[in-house]
């Protein structure tokens, strides 16, 4: 495929912007090569700068639940925008999404929005230690729950990505009260909560890994650790930026029946527009300002934009919506073990509902360890035959493949053909 324009724009880019992207994993530093502008979306499609079309299964990293530009979302959006894009004022859509999420997640009684996932975690995790009064905090090595300070130890993602266990510029301080454990150990969980469970404020997990590839709870994981919590007076913060509204309508929580006492949500509630909300218990909500001590604002939060996007994105999921994800995800997730059974590859896949997670290794991925045995060099030569064969798949082996509404049964028989194809290639 021609990508000269790409790499034309790519050099420009990298004399003014880091890296020449705008955020790392962009920048394709762990499949090599340089990165594929993109012109437009439609759909499940992109094309990039040199005309090239591909079959996305990045989604905006899980945002666009029902593809580029749906044209449903386009023009509710453009009817709200026509009337302003920013008031640093309440606005009625902020009430309605709001009441739209609570509806689907019971466990959320009270909400805040802020303009990333990012600022979700951080904010919640503030509110955490601010009703508990207490500091220490578990999370697990392979989850990213965002960049700021305390949660960049061990954390998956572009962390994963670039293999780099903590971040420069990150103080001992900062990650002093981190305590990080072993995803889907319930005996690490058990033994942390008897040594120091008196002063853990909270527990913050991804409820299906998505930043490691994809790793499912095991059984018994997601009830230990709100056992854990429960006794201890610690909260439960569930990472559902990812998960929410993805796995299913009421999000992991309904999926696993397990209720945390925070959620923290991204993407799909912004249907591809920057926003990030954190919310749960109401008496814990409640000590976040202006109603309580624990200090957390934002000039664009709640944007009309962003809220009319993430009105119309949820209110398209009907229940039909998860069935046909579920239909389209799983004839991917065979289409590709198949294939690569057939090229004797040592690939397994791991996948919960339209999350679809890679591995080249044979045996199943319970954790971080277990994950990075993967061979990320045959990841490497996977991508790069799928990106020429037009498909786009995320440019590190620790993400998560997203299927998106707009997904055809033509474009997954497409993808497993070209997969088919790359195993073969790959075996010689
Ligand atoms: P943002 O600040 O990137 O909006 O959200 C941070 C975040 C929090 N929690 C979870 C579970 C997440 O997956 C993320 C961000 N996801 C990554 C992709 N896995 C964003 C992509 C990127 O960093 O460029």
């Amino acid at each position: 495929m021609k990508s000269r324009k790409s790499a034309a724009l790519y050099g420009r880019a990298s004399k003014v912007m880091v890296g020449g992207v705008s955020s790392p994993v962009r920048a394709f530093k762990a499949v090599g090569g340089s990165p594929r502008f993109i012109e437009r979306g439609k759909g499940s499609h992109l094309w990039d700068v040199d005309g090239n079309r591909y079959t996305d299964y990045v989604c905006s990293w899980g945002a666009l639940i029902h593809g580029h530009a749906d044209t449903r979302v386009l023009r509710f959006v453009g009817g709200r925008m026509k009337s302003g894009t920013s008031f640093g004022a309440p606005t009625r859509d902020e009430v309605l999404l709001t009441e739209r999420i609570c509806s689907a997640l019971p466990s959320v009684e009270k909400l805040r929005f802020v303009s990333s996932g990012t600022e979700a975690t951080m904010s919640a995790l503030r509110a955490a230690r601010g009703f508990t009064r207490r500091t220490k905090f578990v999370k697990f090595e392979g989850c990213y729950h965002g960049h700021a300070d305390p949660f960049l130890t061990q954390a998956g993602s572009g962390m994963a990505t670039l293999d780099i266990p903590a971040s420069e510029g990150v103080t001992p301080g900062a990650i002093a009260d981190t305590v990080t454990l072993p995803y889907n150990d319930v005996e690490a969980v058990e033994a942390e909560f008897k040594r120091e469970g008196e002063s853990i404020a909270a527990v913050i997990v991804e409820p299906v890994a998505g930043n490691m590839g994809v790793v499912p709870p095991r059984e018994d994981f997601l009830a230990s650790v709100r056992r854990a919590c429960t006794d201890s007076g610690s909260l439960l913060i569930f990472d559902e930026v990812i998960t929410g509204f993805r796995v299913g309508r009421g999000g992991a929580q309904e999926l696993y029946g397990v209720r945390p006492d925070l959620t923290t949500l991204g993407k799909i509630i912004g249907g591809g527009f920057p926003v990030g909300a954190y919310g749960g218990r109401k008496d814990v909500m409640a000590v976040v300002s202006p109603e309580g001590p624990v200090y957390q604002a934002g000039t664009l939060s709640g944007n009309p934009v962003a809220m009319a996007s993430g009105l119309k994105t949820l209110g398209l999921l009907g229940k039909g919506a998860y069935r046909r994800l579920e239909g389209a995800s799983r004839r991917l997730e065979e289409g590709l073990n198949s294939g690569a059974r057939r090229s004797g590859l040592d690939f397994s896949v791991n996948r919960v509902g339209s999350m679809v997670g890679i591995f080249f290794r044979d045996g199943p991925v319970w954790n971080f360890r277990d994950a990075k045995k993967t061979d990320v060099e045959a990841y490497r030569r996977f991508f790069w035959r799928m990106l020429d064969s037009g498909v786009y798949l995320p440019p590190s082996a620790f993400e998560t493949m997203f299927v998106s509404l707009a997904h055809s049964d033509g474009d997954i028989e497409e993808t497993v053909a070209s997969a088919e194809r790359a195993f073969r290639e790959m075996k010689v």
